[in-house]
């Protein structure tokens, strides 16, 4: 039995465009998932439009990557899960490894970045690095989902 100490808690994973264009390295990061202990809660494959990523990522809009980056992300599909685990905003970030592609193949080769990470902004993945942007970001990706409802509903079942 998993023990009372540890509290759930809900992230949201995003495979980017660069990695959803190669099936195998989409297959590689689906089962990356599955062997770091996340139950996946919702999953999703969507495109954005142009208006979507410059919606999601206002908060970068004065930064120089900021033109690349919403291109990037409105350039192809991409898979959205919403993930749970104890301590899961943490432990899918350090799953994915620093953001700078030179950081994350010197000093974690073994992270999906490390591994497959083509540029700073090509990276393969995106994940939300607090809890309150988890809340936000799950409800841009999957608004019909109800964060309080599902802990409820779910949460007993993993203690
Ligand atoms: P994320 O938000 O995607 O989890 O990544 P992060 O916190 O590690 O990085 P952040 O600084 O928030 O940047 C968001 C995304 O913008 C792209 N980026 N491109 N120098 C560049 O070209 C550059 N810097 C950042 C990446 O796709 C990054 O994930
Ligand atoms: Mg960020």
């Amino acid at each position: 039995a998993r023990s009372l100490s540890k509290v759930l808690q809900l992230t949201l994973a995003v495979i980017k465009p660069d990695a959803v264009a190669h099936p195998l390295m989409l297959q590689a990061l689906h089962q990356r998932i599955l062997d770091n202990d996340f139950v996946i809660v919702r999953r999703r494959d969507l495109a954005w439009t142009r208006e979507d990523s410059q919606r999601f990522y206002s908060e970068h809009s004065g930064r120089f990557f900021y033109q690349r980056l919403v291109e990037f992300m409105s350039s192809g599909p991409m898979r959205a899960y919403i993930l749970a685990r104890e301590d899961a905003i943490r432990h899918w970030r350090e799953l994915m490894g620093p953001t700078k592609v030179f950081r994350a193949r010197y000093t974690s080769p073994a992270s999906i970045r490390g591994q497959f990470g083509l540029t700073d902004t090509r990276n393969t993945t995106h994940g939300s690095d607090s809890v309150e942007s988890a809340q936000r970001e799950i409800d841009f990706f999957f608004p019909d989902f109800c964060a309080e409802e599902w802990m409820k509903k779910e949460e007993p079942s993993f203690r």
